[in-house]
């Protein structure tokens, strides 16, 4: 056929280095830029692929979100905005590793065993993080694209979560909203504005936020949006890029990693922060008290504090929905603790990467889920939309009720429930403290967090640590969840498990306990029993 012709003679002009091997990991593949030209021509091709298969458009993302500016890395975004399933995953690292001389029987492999109808049309959107390699590989995946016949749609620099926007728009038909960077502002800062309309005497203080764009799209896009806040929200940007290092001593990894703030930005005692990451998909907020002391609020505190607001608008409305939170083992104790038995809000623990929380979130009808380190959203199942929707049409109800459906139907339209958005959650956020006149402190003091830390530990082959129980106990090696559990009685409130990495070359460790000394000391020695 002539465009597998086609995709022969495309691919020479991306060879792939011999010997490379690169797999599709949690967030896709990942590595120095240097290294991904091939590997961009082919994710053009799987994508293509894809979009036949699903009758459907499907997205590629070039970002290697808070990694170093000289990586890059691509995912793949299925239908509905969501990541790419499991045996795609495999499909990809196939793919990716085939020899030059091997392409087309891969690419062949892959039709086959899906039964791809191969005069399907596709459709590929293509979006871009601020990289300076991203411009040449977001070129090769459109080449790949093109060499097997599909269409595709280049949106250039975008953010991760506006691409999942994108590609959920497309393939309901606008539904969600229109498919353009306008329709995203238009969409996501209507809602804030309505939800913030009747919040009375908010003063210029509590409108004012401090942000850091880690030098990357995010502060890009967010310089886009701003007309369309109407003031309701009056950002001041650091790290916009025109200066700093992309993700270099700022971002959201920098600060909840770090413990501190970004390098250079002045705070004034009080003042409310957030960090975005570079791909604009992790949030995390933080403010230094009067003694100087920073405070943190994780992926744990937004998701106490959207599910604590979600579950009062519910009981106001009188719906009868079933919420839930989902988190990972890094959540903190504390507020596992607080959600349980205050809040009496189901909590579910999953494996970490966002596709399995996004997938625990989805058999409720409002599922919340967020990863401590700011990677979040919440899911509404069509059932909740609908009750939601009902209930702030319906002309029979009192005005308590009916103020509290208003108030959901909003919140849902200011989320962006294809993936984790900075930008949506930093709006959702920022309405509720508006909604409830809190300030960060406040919404600090909700529950304390346990005092913990993470090391990482470099070991022979991680792979001969096995977890279950969503990455809480070890299976293998023998002994060693033994040994852990022995280690942990020794310190009070406390807590530890030990898990292989997705993304590096490492184990992982966390520990937590009632003091910062005993956290530090309990995972300092669970790291020497991983040995
Ligand atoms: C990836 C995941 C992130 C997870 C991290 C864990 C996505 C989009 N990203 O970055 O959710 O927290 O991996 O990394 O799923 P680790 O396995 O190295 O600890
Ligand atoms: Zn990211």
């Amino acid at each position: 056929m002539a465009q597998f012709q086609e995709v022969l003679k495309q691919s020479a002009l991306h060879p792939k280095p011999a010997g490379l091997v690169l797999q599709y990991g949690t967030s896709g593949f990942r590595t120095n830029a240097k290294q991904l030209d091939h590997i961009m021509f082919r994710m053009g091709l799987l994508a293509t692929l894809r979009s036949k298969k699903t009758k459907a458009t499907i997205g590629v993302m070039v970002t290697a979100s808070h990694n170093p500016e000289e990586d890059n890395g691509v995912k793949l975004i299925d239908p509905m905005g969501e990541m790419v399933t499991q045996d795609w995953e495999e499909h990809a690292t196939q793919l990716a590793n085939a020899d030059q001389e091997d392409l087309l029987t891969a690419l062949k492999n892959i039709i086959e065993k899906e039964a791809i109808n191969m005069s399907q049309e596709a459709n590929v959107f293509v979006g871009k993080d601020t990289r300076s390699s991203s411009a040449s590989l977001s070129q090769a995946v459109l080449d790949g694209v093109s060499a097997l016949g599909g269409h595709s749609k280049d949106y250039g620099l975008v953010t991760t979560p506006q691409l999942h926007y994108m590609v959920c728009c497309q393939n309901t038909q606008g539904k969600y909203g229109e498919a353009t960077v306008e329709g995203y502002y238009t969409k996501f800062c209507q809602a804030f504005i309505q939800l913030t309309k009747n919040t009375s005497n908010r003063t210029d203080d509590q409108k004012h936020l401090c942000l850091d764009g880690a030098n990357g799209i995010g502060a890009l896009k967010v310089r886009e949006m701003e007309s369309h806040l109407k003031k309701e929200l009056q950002i001041s940007l650091n790290n916009d890029g025109s200066k700093g290092r992309l993700n270099h001593q700022c971002g959201a990894d920098y600060v909840k990693v770090q413990q501190k703030p970004p390098t250079g930005i002045k705070i004034n005692p009080g003042e409310r922060c957030c960090s975005f990451d570079g791909d604009a998909d992790r949030i995390v907020y933080y403010y230094t008290d009067s003694e100087g002391t920073f405070h943190l609020l994780d992926g744990d505190k937004m998701a106490t504090l959207i599910s604590t607001f979600l579950k009062e608008l519910l009981t106001q409305a009188g719906l009868d929905l079933k919420i839930a939170v989902v988190q990972t083992a890094y959540a903190n104790g504390s507020s596992t603790h607080y959600l349980e038995n205050t809040m009496k809000v189901l909590v579910r623990c999953t494996k970490t990467g966002v596709k399995h929380l996004h997938h625990v979130a989805q058999e409720f009808d409002v599922g919340v889920y967020f990863e401590a380190n700011g990677h979040g959203t919440v899911l509404f199942s069509k059932a909740a939309e609908e009750k939601i929707q009902q209930l702030a049409e319906d002309t029979n109800v009192n005005d308590k009720r009916k103020k509290a459906a208003l108030l959901l139907r909003n919140t849902i339209n200011v989320i962006n429930q294809t993936v984790g958005d900075a930008i949506s959650d930093m709006l959702l956020i920022e309405a509720i403290l508006a909604i409830k006149g809190m300030t960060i402190q406040q919404w600090d003091t909700i529950y304390t967090d346990l005092p913990n830390r993470q090391l990482k530990v470099k070991v022979a082959d991680r792979r001969v640590i096995d977890t279950t129980d969503a990455e809480r106990r070890a299976v293998t090696p023998a002994g060693l969840q033994e040994a852990i559990d022995n280690l942990v009685k020794k310190y009070r409130q406390a807590r530890s498990f030990v898990r292989p990495s997705g993304t590096e070359d490492v184990v992982r460790v966390y520990a937590e306990a009632d003091t910062q000394e005993s956290a530090d000391a309990l995972a300092h020695e669970v790291s020497l029993a991983v040995y």
